[in-house]
């Protein structure tokens, strides 16, 4: 359907969640007991910088929150870290569940509500020694650490999210058998391991349980990273084939789920034969991603479609990575329009968090710079851009923003 509606602006709907994104790894400095400070540490990995201190948000949390708050955020998705909470197996931290009940705790006194990832890439060292999630046993490990987030989750958390892009993490499975790096796009032509994409359905079924077991009003679900998938002519079968392993699958085991997570930045051109290059006359950002707004729209038609009515949708990442922040107002300009037009559409989207709140670890390197708030590397000082007053300003209006453009589905 086309939308041609000419309102400047849309109300949100009752209850949306207005925030911002970030992963603890990615944030918090010195992860020393992860997979991933391990291969960052390894010259074999040949990853260009390691993440050492990140952003310091691990002392420096409050702060952020009292940034984001007072820009006129309302909701705040943050990851937990499971190397912190179980540095060693079976052993776990009472002080690092502490600490991330006092962020909880914390959001919830700024007015912020806290959205939990509990798996957001890294695992600790151990689960990696055992062979990780494809492991035997690893299934009821992951459980076991969800069960033991029972005190940072219990009370006051709404939201949930059990494992962030599952199918990233297969199509990095898939890469590491067959030495390709599809990191940090993923839209290349890797298969996604199948083995680990059994495993993480399962985990997720079994952390959702856990969840549940905690606290049955908790919603919970899993973020999906969606590469929105566009058919050529005359690609139509070839990109659902594509598209099944690396996505729909992953949308189709949240059916039951309180919500999905939807996350999506850029598109992927599909002919025939797979995969096409990006024009090379197309506006590219600092991943080499094609600027393309209108992501979002496409990845929330997409997995309303694959998953079906009923499961409410969550836009929990989307964003740009770009030094030029003019041009992460335009983006987020064009991304609103679309979501806002989901909505006259029928879509049941339920909130919309930015990636990301800070400028920070990108996996791998500190050069794409996706935050609303800029961190000094040597002095961790933050500065607000101008995109996060911007931003932060339509949760006060609690209007989205429409420029009347028709929505450019697929
Ligand atoms: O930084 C990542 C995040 O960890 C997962 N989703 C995509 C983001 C941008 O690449």
């Amino acid at each position: 359907m086309t939308h041609t509606s000419t309102r400047s602006s849309i109300p949100f709907p009752e209850g949306f969640l207005w925030g911002a994104s970030t992963a603890a790894h990615q944030i918090e400095g010195n992860n020393v007991n992860s997979d991933w400070w391990r291969r960052e540490h390894d010259p074999a990995a040949k990853i260009e910088e390691p993440s050492l201190d990140a952003c310091d948000s691990y002392h420096r949390w409050e702060q952020d929150m009292d940034l984001l708050a007072g820009l006129g955020f309302t909701d705040y998705r943050f990851s937990v870290e499971w190397a912190r909470i179980e540095p060693a197996r079976g052993s776990f931290s009472r002080a690092e569940l502490a600490h991330y009940r006092r962020m909880v705790d914390g959001a919830l006194a700024r007015g912020l509500r806290p959205m939990v990832t509990l798996h957001h890439f890294t695992v600790p060292r151990w689960f990696e020694d055992l062979g990780g999630w494809t492991a035997e046993g690893a299934v009821e490990l992951f459980a076991r650490y969800v069960g033991a987030c029972a005190p940072i989750i219990a009370d006051g958390v709404r939201h949930v999210c059990t494992i962030n892009e599952p199918n990233v993490i297969a199509i990095l499975a898939g890469a590491a058998r067959t030495d390709d790096q599809p990191w940090p796009t993923a839209g290349g032509t890797v298969t996604p391991d199948e083995d680990t994409t059994r495993a993480l359905i399962a985990a997720h079924r079994a952390a959702t349980e856990a969840v549940r077991a905690v606290n049955p009003d908790i919603k919970v679900g899993w973020t999906v990273a969606n590469q929105v998938y566009q058919a050529l002519p005359g690609a139509q079968e070839a990109t659902a084939a594509y598209s099944r392993p690396r996505e729909d699958v992953f949308i189709e085991a949240a059916r039951g789920d309180d919500f999905i997570g939807v996350q999506s930045y850029t598109r992927t051109l599909i002919g025939p034969d797979g995969p096409v290059p990006t024009p090379d006359d197309a506006e590219r950002t600092l991943t080499r991603w094609e600027y393309y707004p209108a992501a979002v729209g496409h990845a929330l038609r997409h997995t309303a479609d694959i998953i079906g009515p009923g499961t409410p949708l969550i836009v929990t990442e989307n964003g740009i990575a770009t030094a030029d922040d003019s041009r992460r107002v335009d983006y987020y300009t064009g991304a609103l329009d679309q979501v806002a037009a989901a909505i006259e559409d029928g879509l049941n989207v339920q909130g919309y968090l930015a990636w990301s709140a800070l400028d920070n670890y990108e996996w791998g390197s500190y050069r794409p710079t996706f935050g609303l708030i800029a961190v000094d590397p040597v002095t961790f000082e933050r500065t607000v851009k101008p995109s996060a007053v911007w931003l932060g300003r339509l949760g006060r209006t609690r209007q989205l923003p429409r420029t009347a453009a028709p929505h450019t589905g697929s």
